[in-house]
């Protein structure tokens, strides 16, 4: 069986692309301004179509969002069978037939793929879909469905619904009727499953005081509307930054993104948030979780990716004690270069910890080499994965004391209640809910568990940004060549001073990241990198970061 090349061609016609463009499949596929997605979408749609048929028919996912990226950009990612990130090689395919300048090109670069990654065509090809609120997103979608129509997939499209949930749908399809079923393949399946196991967890524990969730105007405010009504009293949610429709309002002064880059409070909720009280923020695809809260003194406080695994991790390891698995299960973390250095101390004080480049792909990879991987970036993207063997243990496990028993349980309803395909900001948050119930933690107990180091992150707007090469988990830079010496000797100089650049793979920037033991060295810090990096790539002294 061959390509249907004369379909193909009539719809890629269609969807032309832009000249002068380089497309990048990046940390979470492609990620731009929406206006110049067409031509990728339509691409990305007969890709979908051919991943499942090399995968023998199973269901790929795509799902378009920029998450936390301004409201203009947008983006596409493909979702493998489990629900995890496409396969590091496939991200190549991809950049490649983005890139392919006519339809002719791409024809050719599509039969070239269909060649060396040995593809029978015969095959069937199924894909679910999904998108944010964003409004490029109905146009995109449409491009993205020229696509599966050209390689003649067979498709449901899930609608405007947040990145994990597609994540989560994807498995739940994939798993059906096996012994791995992994939830009911629909929405209201993935509500039932989180609610039903929170309750379960919090069961007999004082109710907590109501939450505060900066939904950042995506399309987590629908997430949020709907659980709160399978939680019923269990926990109490008042949303924020719903407005979804506003024009400019997505990710604007609000939502994990704002809360982690500017280490602020969102304005918006500067009237309701109450001393002592605790909130939390969502990006705009719903897969980042923040948490912060203002002291006595009505200072603001973040409690970021970092400190949740802090949480989740000291929590885990309590119950496998009590449990009675302390030698079958070992529990580990994996965080990048981005973790407070006052983290790293505290975690690997007490437990394994990895450190690997950004992306929640690495993390997740990495985190599967344990028996229960705890993983977090430092933006609030991550979740916890239970192995297989470990959840074989835990079913097979004979506690022998009640107390045995009911850890056994606690840990067998987390593995329900944590979405283990991806970052999954409802899911986070309800887990650490669960965890803040059990200790009776205000934010500022949490908090207490260690002091994080004064840290900044600054981005620098480069004329290239591909010129930036890093190793060792993104911590060192070899290209340009010589800034790496001049940052160490600029580092040197800072009483715990930590510093490293590296290229975004969401945005066309280079970030900067640095610590030190007080916050004016912290940031003087980071824009003296910042300076360094602007200054090797020749950009225009008036935007000099300073
Ligand atoms: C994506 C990735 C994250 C990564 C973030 C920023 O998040 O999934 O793993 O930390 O981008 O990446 P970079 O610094 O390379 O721009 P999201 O929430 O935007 O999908």
């Amino acid at each position: 069986m061959s390509l249907p090349v004369d379909t193909i061609r009539i719809l890629a016609d269609r969807h032309p692309k832009p000249a002068n463009i380089r497309f990048t499949y990046g940390t979470a596929g492609f990620r731009t301004l929406g206006s110049t997605l067409d031509s990728v979408m339509f691409r990305v749609g007969i890709l979908a179509g051919l991943r499942s048929k090399k995968l023998d028919g199973k269901t790929i996912g795509v799902m378009v969002t920029a998450s936390h990226n301004p409201e203009p950009d947008n983006g596409v990612k493909l979702v493998d069978p489990r629900g995890e990130m496409l396969e590091a090689a496939w991200e190549a395919h991809a950049t490649n037939l983005a890139n392919a300048p006519t339809t002719d090109a791409f024809i050719e670069a599509l039969e070239n793929l269909v060649k060396i990654a040995k593809i029978d065509l015969s095959k069937p090809s199924r894909i679910v879909y999904g998108r944010d609120t964003r409004p490029s997103g109905p146009s995109l979608v449409a491009a993205l469905e020229d696509g599966f129509q050209a390689i003649g997939a067979s498709v449901r499209n899930a609608g405007v619904t947040t990145t994990p949930i597609l994540h989560y749908l994807v498995r739940s399809i994939n798993t059906k009727g096996t012994k791995d079923e992994y939830g009911i393949d629909s929405e209201e399946g993935y509500m039932q499953k989180l609610s039903t196991a929170f309750k379960k967890l919090v069961a007999g524990k004082p109710a907590s005081p109501p939450l505060i969730v900066d939904c950042a105007n995506g399309v987590g405010a629908q997430a949020v509307d709907e659980i709160i009504k399978y939680l019923g009293d269990s926990l109490q949610l008042i949303p924020h930054n719903t407005a979804t429709t506003t024009p400019g309002a997505l990710n604007n002064a609000c939502g994990a993104d704002f809360v982690k880059t500017t280490q602020k409070l969102p304005p918006s909720l500067a009237q309701f948030l109450k001393p002592g009280q605790r909130a939390c923020s969502f990006d705009g695809d719903a897969d980042r979780l923040m948490y912060f809260y203002l002291d006595e003194r009505g200072q603001f406080r973040m409690l970021d990716g970092d400190k949740i695994a802090a949480l989740v991790a000291a929590f885990i390891v309590d119950l496998v004690k009590a449990a009675g698995l302390e030698e079958e299960i070992k529990v580990g973390i994996v965080q990048t270069a981005y973790a407070n250095g006052g983290s790293t101390k505290y975690l690997s004080d007490r437990l394994p910890v990895k450190c690997v480049p950004t992306g929640v792909k690495h993390l997740h990879h990495a985190a599967e080499h344990y028996d229960v991987g705890v993983y977090f970036e430092a933006n609030g993207h991550g979740t916890v994965l239970f192995s297989p063997d470990t959840q074989e243990t835990l079913a097979a496990h004979q506690p022998s004391t009640p107390a045995q028993s009911t850890a056994l349980n606690h840990l067998v309803n987390l593995t329900q209640l944590i979405n283990q395909t991806v970052g999954d900001a409802l899911s986070d948050m309800l887990l650490v809910e669960v965890v803040l119930a059990h200790k009776s933690y205000s934010g500022a107990e949490w908090d207490s568990l260690y002091v994080d180091l004064p840290n900044r992150l600054v981005k620098v707007v480069v004329s290239d940004i591909h010129i930036f090469k890093t190793e060792d988990a993104e911590r060192r830079l070899v290209s340009p060549p010589g800034l790496q010496a001049k940052i160490d000797e600029l580092v040197r100089r800072y009483e715990a001073g930590r510093a490293f650049v590296r290229p975004s793979g969401t945005e066309a920037v280079v970030r900067v990241y640095a610590e030190a033991m007080v916050r004016a060295q912290a940031d003087e810090l980071a824009f003296r990198v910042a300076g360094l990096v602007y200054d090797e790539t020749g950009g225009d002294p008036a935007r000099r970061p300073a």
